[in-house]
Formats: structure tokens, C-alpha cells, sequence
């Protein structure tokens, strides 16, 4: 039995200000957001293929106690109630990913019908909650058979990715908000291929920056692929974000501020934005691209999804970061003003489509206290906290007239966080591994104070538009 957010528990800390929630009542969307292999499991079940995360998890040493996704949150089997549990959030929209090596064992071939009617339900049964699905295509899971033919250094695997963007996209199009191609290239490119903290474990830069172009091109030919097909969901993709800071105004400072953001930032934008790869000092390998590619990549776009969680601190002398609000347990420095900074910059630097905050969380050491009532509880005051200031500053930019039309709460409830395994909790939702008992955080309820406040906010707003003579 999964607990539901009780109805008469309400507030359980300080909301954003009343300007800031004033901006936010207006049009604006409420998710929270998960990812195949982090909460699905059902590894094994109805027909899924091994992907790069299944053996890279399963290797010894690559992850937190050996950690994978075998059953993580066991959401394939559990997904009826989870829709409930995100229904009692009284959100507006649920952003999930398709697990390409379920709808496709082996990335190329044969379609898995089990797979396909896996996310039909699961959609259908949003709508039937009134829940907006947002689709995100790839969440880092490669089938395991594309990575033995090269995987993402493999040019090719950008047409197998079109295909199945286009197959999944006929299936789902004509019911969900949006499709996004790629989630944070940069993590599948970097981690993955570069530092070897991700599937599939790589430890060479010209591959990851091979890799950064083949997942660009991907994404084109998709959007390519999709349009073609009809599809009628708004087409996107969601990259992370950071802002970047210098240490001091010492020129070395400076230049590593604009490399680090050069090399996170511009390396995707520029190439979505403007058609071509950023030129800085700093950035000394660039990919192999032919003819084309750089056109198809600056497609149009009908959004833009922003992951952000923190800033870079560039100081060429390694200087520590000031850290006023501390960190999250990820080590991450907690700065929401760097939301501003980000979304203000980008709307400076490019002609955007409307942004959606596709991800923004905190890990925390989370824990379970038995409450006097006998039921279970956690207390965590730090994510609402965090969640409060990160929107405040999201208000900030909105006002100034940056086009942000919602926000994800990174995450719906615990689950794999990667190479660090379990051992972090990013949800508003507490997981038991053990039990695969879900406990609504402080902070679940929380969140569904705030948008209840917002809509009675937009109540009254519109209210008062429609009846000027009244004011
Ligand atoms: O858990 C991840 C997610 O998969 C992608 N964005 C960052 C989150 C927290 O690390």
C-alpha cells in the first residue's frame, strides 16, 4: 500500500514571497520529475534488453555498494499507485522517460510491443488523473547491443536513435505535453566517456567530445524524424545548466569562468542556437562534423528544458567556493541565485523558446521518525528551503520577462542516483529499498501547499482581469 499525502496536514514551512508567488500563479505548470532506470526496475521483465547502465551497475566497483537498477523503486509494477501518490501532489504535469532497451531490446530491429504498451498505460492513466505527461526519450540507458557496435562514438548510433525517437513518438505523440530528445548530453558525453563516473566508464576526451557531437546530431535527426512523422507534442530537449562565477576579478579567474561555461553551457547552446561550436581559449578539441550536421542540429526547437542545480566557482588557484547557504549532500554548493544569473544570460545570449525548469532538487540525508500518532514522517526543512529560494529567484528572472512556462522538482521520490547509488535522496517522497514503502516528506506536503496557494492566487487574479470595474 503506498500512503498518499494525507488531506488534512497542510503547511509545513515559509512560502516564496508574495511577489514571487504572484509571478508564478500566472500560466505556469508544476511537475515533478523521475527517469527509467532510476525508479523503474522490472530489469529483467516484459521483454527489456540489458542497457549500458544494467552492466556498467553490475560491475564491480562502479557504483555505491555495488548498487543498480535491478528493482530500484520496482516502479514497473508499482507505477498504478505511483500515479495516485503524484495525483494526491495535486501537480500539474509528470516528466518520466521512456527506457529505450524496454520499447527496443537491442536498439535496432525488432519493436517490443510490451514495452510500447508499457508507456501507453502508464500515459493513459495520466491523462485519466489529470496529469500532463512530459516524455523524455533518453535518460543515459544505451541498449547494451549498441554500445558493442561502438555505442555513442558510433555515428550510426544517432540514425538507430531517430528511429526509435520517431517509433516512440508515433506511439505517444497525439497524448503527451511535450517529447524531449536528450537529457543533459553533457552528462552521457563527460561522465560517461570522458571521466568514467557514468556508463559506459570511458576515460578519453577526444571520445566524450566525439561522443557530444553524435548526441547533437542525434537529437537533429530526431527532431527530423519526429516532424516528419507528424508528431504533434512539442518537440525539445532538457541540457544542464550551470552559471559560472569568478573567484576574484584576477584575469585567470575570468578566463576560467568563461571556459567552464564555454565548455558546459555554450558547448550545447551555441550548436542549437546558433548552428556552430563556441571558440574559447580554453576548449582545444573539436568534433569531426560533416556536411549538414550543424544545420540539423539549429533546427528549431519548440522548447527548451533547464536542469540546474548549481554554479561553477572558477578560481584558477583552487580556491574554495564561499558556500553562504552550504551544500546538499551531493557536496553541491546550494546557490539559487546562479538560477537567475543562468536564465537571464541565456535569454540575453539567444533567441529562446519558452524554458520549462525541467529539473532543480536536493539530495539531503533524509530520515524516517515515527511520529506520536505512530505513523512515519521526515523532517526536512533544508528542501524546502532550497526549493523556496531556487523559485524566488526563478520569479526574479520570469519578471524580467525571461519565457518560463513551469517547474520539475527533481525528484518525485528516491531512487538510483547513478554512481552513488542509494545512498542519496533527492524526493519529496521518501523510499524504503527494503519495503518499497513510500513516505511523503515535510516537503511533499509543502509543495502542494504552494501550488494550491498559486492556483487560488490565479483564481483571483483572473478574477479581478476579467472584472477590472471591481478593483
Ligand atoms: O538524478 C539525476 C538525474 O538523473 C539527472 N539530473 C541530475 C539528477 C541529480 O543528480
Amino acid at each position: 500500500m503506498t500512503p498518499l499525502l494525507n488531506d488534512t496536514v497542510t503547511k509545513h514551512g515559509e512560502l516564496p514571497s508574495a511577489s514571487a508567488l504572484t509571478t508564478l500563479s500566472k500560466d505556469f505548470v508544476w511537475g515533478v520529475a523521475t527517469s527509467a532506470y532510476q525508479i523503474e526496475g522490472g530489469a529483467d521483465a516484459g521483454g527489456r534488453g540489458p542497457s549500458i547502465w544494467d552492466t556498467f551497475a553490475h560491475t564491480p566497483g562502479k557504483t555505491r555498494n555495488g548498487d543498480h537498477g535491478d528493482i530500484a523503486c520496482d516502479h514497473y509494477h508499482r507505477w498504478p499507485q505511483d500515479l495516485e501518490l503524484i495525483r494526491s501532489l495535486e501537480v500539474d504535469a509528470y516528466r518520466f522517460s521512456v527506457a529505450w532497451p524496454r520499447v527496443q531490446a537491442a536498439g535496432a530491429g525488432t519493436w517490443n510491443a510490451q514495452g510500447l504498451d508499457f508507456y501507453d498505460r502508464l500515459v493513459d492513466q495520466m491523462l485519466a488523473h489529470g496529469l500532463q505527461p512530459h516524455v523524455t526519450l533518453y535518460h543515459w540507458d544505451l541498449p547494451q547491443a549498441l554500445q558493442e557496435t561502438g555505442g555513442w562514438a558510433n555515428r550510426d548510433t544517432a540514425f538507430r536513435f531517430a528511429a526509435y525517437a520517431e517509433a516512440v513518438a508515433r506511439r505517444l505523440g497525439d497524448r503527451v505535453a511535450s517529447i524531449a530528445t536528450h537529457n543533459e548530453p553533457w552528462c552521457t558525453a563527460v561522465l560517461g566517456h570522458q571521466t568514467g563516473q557514468f556508463a559506459p566508464g570511458f576515460r578519453d576526451e577526444a571520445m566524450a567530445v566525439q561522443v557530444s557531437h553524435h548526441l547533437l546530431l542525434s537529437h537533429g535527426l530526431a527532431m527530423q524524424a519526429m516532424r516528419a512523422a507528424g508528431v504533434q507534442a512539442p518537440l525539445g530537449i532538457v541540457l544542464n545548466h550551470s552559471s559560472a562565477t569568478p573567484a576574484s576579478s584576477d584575469p585567470a579567474d575570468v578566463a576560467l569562468a568563461h571556459t567552464l561555461y564555454a565548455g558546459f553551457v555554450r558547448w550545447y547552446m551555441d550548436p542549437l542556437f546558433l548552428g556552430h561550436y563556441p571558440q574559447d581559449p580554453g576548449l582545444t578539441i573539436y568534433p569531426e562534423v560533416h556536411p549538414g550536421d550543424m544545420e540539423l542540429i539549429a533546427a528549431p526547437m519548440d522548447f527548451l528544458g533547464v536542469n540546474y542545480y548549481t554554479r561553477f566557482w572558477a578560481s584558477a588557484s583552487a580556491a574554495p567556493a564561499p558556500r553562504q547557504l552550504g551544500a546538499t549532500d551531493m557536496g553541491w554548493e546550494i546557490y539559487p541565485d546562479g538560477l537567475y544569473e543562468l536564465l537571464t544570460g541565456l535569454h540575453r545570449d539567444y533567441k529562446l523558446p519558452p524554458i520549462y525548469i525541467t529539473e532543480n532538487g536536493m539530495a539531503e540525508a533524509d530520515r524516517l521518525e515515527a511520529t506520536p500518532l505512530g505513523s512515519q514522517r521526515v523532517h526536512d526543512p533544508r528542501r524546502i528551503d532550497f526549493v523556496r529560494r531556487h523559485l524566488e529567484a526563478l520569479a526574479r528572472a520570469r519578471d524580467t520577462g525571461v519565457d518560463i512556462r513551469g517547474y520539475f522538482y527533481w525528484s518525485l521520490m528516491d531512487n538510483f542516483e547513478w554512481d552513488s547509488g542509494y545512498s542519496k535522496r533527492f524526493g519529496l517522497v521518501h523510499v524504503d529499498y527494503e519495503t518499497q514503502r513510500r513516505t511523503p516528506k515535510d516537503s511533499a506536503y509543502w509543495y502542494r501547499e504552494l501550488i494550491r496557494t498559486t492556483r487560488s492566487l490565479a483564481t483571483q487574479i483572473n478574477h479581478k482581469e476579467a472584472q477590472p470595474w471591481q478593483l
